[in-house]
């Protein structure tokens, strides 16, 4: 054999010293396709029949090491060889096969690894089997192989959930052998120590004893979780059934639920939200446009928004000083805050120097004049013009030159706002999502004047942040409180028409929300919408159809679960149906001369997802999102719209309501 090969396109290899070293190179995260099944399974099989070859070791080329499956593929006919093939060439080789994990090992990747006799993982690297959230389960081995290494309990949490593990936490839960700086280094030194040993195999490992128990409650609680999601229910299922049966058995089981789940209406939705995430990244007049470099952050407010931002930014790594108007609303502001690393490290988030290290990147107190050392603000104070535009006209007078500034307002004009600044095109909006520092959505909203370089800042926080940014232009609300306001408005009709809180809550919470629209309405509190309905009532078109039955509501001080009544009433906290309520309904649907009538959860649910398609094609109109999977996005990571859905905007386009 050649000391250089290439075995196909993206597969190539080097031969040092006995070992061949195997290198996949996909840009930009090697992900496996066709060709590179084909590669990877001809090295083995040649190095099997080579004597030249003692041992191998497989890597990746670039950051990671296999980023798993080609999505893109996941619409075609599966072609041979396919990844189980290729990984059962690995398992079964006779000769010691090792995994230099130098980056990110998912899905496929992790199968792949999980194959291999041995595996040396960067410090850096990532592992995990996140195929769950791409509505699937593993379909190379990796429900039967990983309980073999971590014992079942482990196992379904890991795969239920798609969560990763750092190669640390990898060591410690059996599914690497060794952790190096150089792990291409580090294998090929495994290899060499074992190349006369035989090979361990992971599927010929027994799946390790556990307390019957432990397992029924990991399943429970995973079970629990998947709300809906049937790539997690499957998956706990086949994790489950490892240890009861022969791999053969579990892998044609797997197998078969893998190719059923792919072509699944779930499953599509998912690659949908997949690629839209990635889509979302790529915002148009930011081609080759530099952040400003953003080390320490402001944040004007310390209450739940502020605090929760506060946190997000520190958990970031960021320097962060919060300001409070007074001496005594700061020292709430570091309790709150306090509270919030407490929590997080009651919960195993942090550790005790993680606490620490926060805390001692946190300053917190009255005056203004502080913000002077920051690169970026944000404001995080009472959602009022007037408070907002005194703010930043005093913030100008502060910050540096190059500070650029962010409000957080939810339903204000953030032109208005920055148009009391000298520098507009510094400014920019960071609409978060409370709690601020739990929320994976930030709305980055582009105002009229704000510069490229600006919301490349901004953009380039929020995903330091690890949130997920979209960029939005101005209008009330936004993208997602627009179409919050048009969902909140159909499902009032449908009261009118006929419907029960209850009855449209429990057809949207079948449909996979968390939470029917009303009790998401008296969780959020009703005044809020109530001022906007009366800020709005001078400039309302007096023919369009007005449900008064919220206003009612709120004047009999109803405001919602705070006060223990809204839509619905709560004693001993728990969400009940109130006939006070039942009567107020049909006194305004008598009133109007309506004949309720009743409507099927079918028609309600598609009556609520076409008002917020309709909201979301009007915004694409308007230049506010910039493309439908933008609106789909911010519905799912901020409002409870189930991913496996896809979004309003998917759901319409495919034209499938229920
Ligand atoms: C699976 O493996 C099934 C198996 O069990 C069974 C098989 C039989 N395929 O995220 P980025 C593209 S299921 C195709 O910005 P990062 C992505 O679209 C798979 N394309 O990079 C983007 O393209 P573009 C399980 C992929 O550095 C570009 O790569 N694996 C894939 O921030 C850069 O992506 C997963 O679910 C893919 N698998 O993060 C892992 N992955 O530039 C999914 C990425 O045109 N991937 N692309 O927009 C990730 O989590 C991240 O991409 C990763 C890198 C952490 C790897």
């Amino acid at each position: 054999m050649d000391e250089a090969i290439r075995f196909s396109e993206t597969v190539s290899a080097r031969l040092e010293d006995g070992v061949l070293v195997v290198t996949l190179n996909n840009p930009p995260v090697n992900a496996i396709s066709a060709d590179m099944r084909a590669g990877l399974l001809d090295a083995v099989r040649q190095a099997n029949s080579d004597q030249n070859v003692r041992a191998l070791v497989i890597t990746g080329a670039g950051k990671a090491f296999i980023g798993g499956a080609d999505i893109r593929e996941f619409g075609q006919p599966a072609t041979e060889p396919t990844l189980p093939t290729v990984v059962e060439a690995i398992e079964g080789s006779g000769k010691q096969i090792v995994a230099a994990i130098n980056g990110a090992a998912l899905g496929g990747g992790l199968e792949i690894a999980l194959a291999c006799h041995h595996r040396v993982a960067g410090s850096a690297a990532t592992l995990g089997l996140p195929e769950v959230k791409l509505g699937i389960v593993p379909g190379a081995g990796g429900t039967q192989r990983l309980p073999r290494l971590t014992g079942v309990v482990k196992a379904v949490e890991l795969i239920s959930s798609g969560r990763t593990v750092t190669a640390r936490d990898a060591l410690s839960l059996g599914i690497v052998d060794e952790v190096a700086d150089d792990p291409v280094k580090g294998a090929i030194s495994a290899a060499r120590d074992q190349s006369a040993k035989l090979p361990r195999r992971t599927g010929a490992l027994a799946v390790p004893a556990e307390d019957p128990k432990a397992i029924e409650d990991g399943a429970a609680k995973a079970l629990s979780r998947a709300r809906g999601s049937e790539a997690a229910i499957e998956a706990v299922r086949l994790v489950r059934s490892a240890g009861e049966r022969s791999l053969a058995d579990g892998l044609s089981d797997e197998r078969a639920t893998f190719l059923r789940l792919r072509d699944s209406d779930q499953a599509k939705a998912l690659r949908h939200v997949f690629f839209a995430e990635r889509a979302a990244a790529k915002v148009s007049g930011l081609e080759g446009v530099e952040p400003r470099k953003v080390e320490i952050v402001g944040v004007v407010g310390s209450g739940l928004m502020g605090s929760g931002i506060a946190v997000a930014a520190l958990d970031a790594g960021y320097r962060v000083i919060v300001v409070e108007q007074t001496d005594e609303a700061a020292a709430k502001g570091l309790d709150r805050i306090t509270g919030l690393l407490d929590r997080a490290l009651k919960s195993g988030r942090i550790d005790e120097a993680g606490r620490s290290g926060r805390l001692e990147r946190l300053s917190v107190g009255s005056s203004m004049e502080a913000l002077a050392a920051a690169d970026l603000v944000i404001e995080a104070v009472f959602d009022d013009l007037q408070v907002k535009s005194e703010l930043f006209e005093k913030l100008g007078r502060i910050v540096r030159p190059e500070t650029v500034l962010a409000t957080n307002t939810s339903y204000l004009d953030p032109d208005a706002i920055a148009a009391v600044t000298s520098f507009p095109e510094r400014v920019c909006g960071l609409h978060f999502f409370s709690p601020a520092n739990v929320m994976r959505l930030v709305e980055v909203v582009r105002c009229a004047r704000t510069a490229p370089d600006v919301l490349a800042t901004g953009l380039a926080f929020a995903r330091r942040l690890k949130k997920l940014p979209v960029v939005c232009g101005v209008c009330e609300g936004f993208i997602g409180n627009r179409i919050f306001s048009a969902y909140r408005r159909e499902a009032e009709f449908l009261v009118e028409d006929g419907a029960s809180p209850q009855e449209i809550d429990a057809a949207m919470e079948n449909y996979g929300f968390a939470m029917g629209p009303f009790a998401v309405f008296d969780l959020a509190g009703l005044e809020i919408a109530w001022a906007r309905r009366k800020r709005q009532a001078a400039t309302r078109d007096p023919s369009e159809r007005y449900v008064e039955i919220a206003d009612r509501l709120c004047e009999m001080g109803r405001f919602g679960q705070k006060t223990g009544r809204g839509w619905y009433t709560y004693p001993d906290g728990k969400r009940t149906v109130d006939p006070e309520v039942t009567a107020l309904i049909d006194a305004c649907r008598a009133a109007k001369g309506i004949v309720p009538r009743q409507i099927a959860a079918a028609e309600i649910a598609s009556r609520l997802l076409s008002a917020m398609a309709a909201e979301g094609n009007a915004l694409l109109k308007e230049g506010i999102a910039e493309r439908a999977s933008d609106i789909d996005l911010v519905l799912i990571n901020g409002y409870g719209f189930p991913a496996y859905r896809g979004g309003p905007m998917y759901v319409s386009q495919q034209g499938t309501h229920s």
